[in-house]
């Protein structure tokens, strides 16, 4: 049987089992989170997307800590944006749209400055960083073969933004049998409702898509 960790969450407690458990940072990219990037020049306030850094490298220090495996994804497309469907290039009708130059380089293309991590949460080697095309991190993405060669699980969910890309992941991942464990401070939205919904409908119908939790209780179990 497996060793399990009980972590307080709900709709109930999430037992946490770390060897055959990863941790996912969900696009926690300068053009989302920085004053000078896409989302501020979209009109955005970011310090509502800023309040998940501190809390997500305290759970990133300690995810390392206790040696689970840590993943950190990125939207964005290949320079030449063969991967980005027309539908989604044109989605918004903003003056300036992803491929564009924007204020951190072409916005949400590869190799780009604000399509980077933010430094507060880079990742060290041996991190897999999976560049995604889409909302969610299955999508067009090695995640899914990664998590199958490590035998993970059980995803613990951080990142931006709560209704969209972690929503989608989250969405994904339950219907390839993964629980997931969503942190509620380590998570953001432009939109605070959004942010509040979006983990409601993780948890309603008794955790329909999984768990939420605070990080706070997940440093408890891990210490
Ligand atoms: C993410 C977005 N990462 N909101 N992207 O949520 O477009």
């Amino acid at each position: 049987p497996a060793m399990t960790i009980e972590v307080a969450a709900a709709p109930y407690a999430f037992d946490l089992d770390v060897a055959h458990a990863a941790l996912l940072i969900i696009d926690m990219q300068r053009d989302f989170l920085e004053p000078g990037g896409f989302g501020a020049a979209l009109g955005n306030d970011v310090a509502l997307l800023r309040a998940a850094i501190a809390p997500t490298a305290a759970v990133l220090a300690a995810s390392r800590a206790a040696g689970m495996l840590v993943i950190h994804t990125r939207e964005g497309h290949r320079p030449d944006l063969s991967d980005l469907p027309p539908a989604k290039r044109r989605r918004g009708r903003f003056p300036v749209t992803i491929g564009d130059e924007g204020p951190m380089g072409r916005i949400l293309v590869q190799g780009e400055p604000g399509h980077d991590i933010i430094p507060d949460l880079a990742p060290v080697a041996g991190e897999p960083v999976i560049d995604k095309p889409g909302k969610g991190a299955f999508w067009a993405t090695s995640l899914g073969a990664i998590l199958a060669n490590r035998a993970i699980n059980q995803l613990i969910v951080c990142g931006v933004t709560t209704e969209v890309c972690v929503n989608t992941t989250v969405r994904e991942a339950n219907d390839r049998g993964f629980d997931c464990l969503v942190l509620s401070d380590c998570t953001g939205s432009y939109f605070p409702d959004f942010h509040t919904q979006a983990l409601r409908m993780i948890t309603a119908q008794g955790g329909i898509f999984g768990w939420v939790g605070a990080s706070a209780d997940l440093l408890r179990a891990l210490a």
